[in-house]
């Protein structure tokens, strides 16, 4: 019998040494030392055995168990270092490779034109007033000069809500109402941004929602040339001082009289080219001197007060400058796009 367990051992402990990964070893030990391992087989076999001999065959037989169960635990730290240690490797970190660059953030560039605004307005002396985006038909328009029914709406394609003369505005001009009811008799230097909404055809040049920028002054001597200068001298310093503009007359109803200012295209410097369809000119603004009927609906009595305002759009401002040919990547969110600014 003794012959039997010492070439069970040898079997086993030669088929262990082999075993080179814990599934295998798993394997090994259902063999070896599992329930129809040939050692449990030969050991159920005792009680047939004379009485003599049961004592050293039992001895024997747990020497040899005894034996493949210190061996399997070896084997088995052995392979769990060994496994542990090649995925630590497989996942090292290689502290000498060059890390991975963090993305920096940017201001948009309709917001970096919108911040260069400010800043040459508030050198001039115009502070900042933000007014609402939702608003009453008659802010809109009626205190505007536009009472209902006036054709001069239909320049506004305007979005309507279910309640009764509450509209998204349309341009920042009603904010020029608020401003007089807040600071009505002193004079007014301000700017006043903020987003817009129109139900209009998107197109490359024109999106629903968009900004402006509008400007208004009051006070006791205002005339058109503090119009004319004022606005002059936001081009020369937006665009360069060298830049030409000229005044062109155009109708809004809450000025009189109204204009539209352009700037000489930077593009092709004044010669022609397709940004500025070949006129030399790009137009930058709507302005005025603020009409007499809007002075009164702001409190200011026009025999004593006048004043002057205008109404830009950073985006196409923008547009100008980096020479963008669709208004609709500013809303886009595409990193190619904003990445370039
Ligand atoms: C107005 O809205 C007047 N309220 C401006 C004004 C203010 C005139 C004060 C006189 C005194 P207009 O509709 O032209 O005017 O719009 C002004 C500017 O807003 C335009 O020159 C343009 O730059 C921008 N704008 C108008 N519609 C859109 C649009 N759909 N998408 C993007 N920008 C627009």
């Amino acid at each position: 019998m003794s012959t039997n367990f010492d070439q069970i051992e040898k079997d086993a402990l030669e088929a262990l040494a082999a075993a080179a990964d814990s599934a295998a070893l798993e394997k090994w030990r259902m063999a070896c030392l599992g329930r129809s391992a040939p050692l449990m087989a030969a050991l159920g076999t005792l009680g047939t055995l004379p009485k003599e001999e049961r004592k050293a065959f039992g001895q024997r037989g747990n020497q040899v168990k005894q034996a493949l169960e210190r061996a399997f635990e070896e084997a088995s730290d052995r392979i769990g270092h060994a496994e542990l240690a090649s995925a630590l490797a497989a996942g090292a970190i290689d502290v000498t490779a060059p890390g991975r660059r963090r993305g920096r953030g940017r201001l948009h560039p309709a917001t970096q034109t919108l911040r260069r605004i400010y800043a040459i307005f508030a050198e001039m002396g115009f502070q900042i007033y933000r007014s609402r985006e939702v608003e009453t038909d008659e802010l809109n328009f009626g205190l505007l000069n536009m009472p209902p029914h006036h054709p001069a709406r239909d320049m506004w394609d305007t979005f309507y809500t279910t309640a009764p003369n509450v509209i998204l505005r349309t341009h920042t001009s009603p904010g020029q109402i608020h401003v007089m009811r807040e600071r009505c008799p002193q004079p007014i230097r301000v700017i006043l941004p903020g987003m817009c909404y129109r139900y209009e055809q998107i197109t490359a040049r024109s999106e629903i929602q968009f900004y402006q920028v509008e400007g208004l002054a009051v006070g006791r001597h205002i005339t058109m040339a503090d119009l004319k200068g004022t606005l002059t001298a936001f081009a020369h310093a937006l665009f360069g001082p060298g830049v030409r503009t000229r005044f062109r007359s155009d109708h809004f109803p809450f000025t009189e009289p109204s204009a539209e200012m352009d700037v000489e295209c930077f593009v092709c410097d004044g010669r022609g080219c397709p940004v500025c369809k070949q006129s030399g000119w790009l137009e930058i603004l709507g302005c005025g001197m603020v009409h007499p009927e809007v002075l009164q609906n702001g409190g200011y009595d026009p025999r004593e007060f006048s004043g002057f305002a205008f109404g830009m759009g950073p985006q196409r401002i923008t547009m100008l400058m980096h020479k963008i040919e669709d208004i609709r990547y500013f809303f886009a969110n595409d990193l190619r796009f904003l990445e370039q600014f």
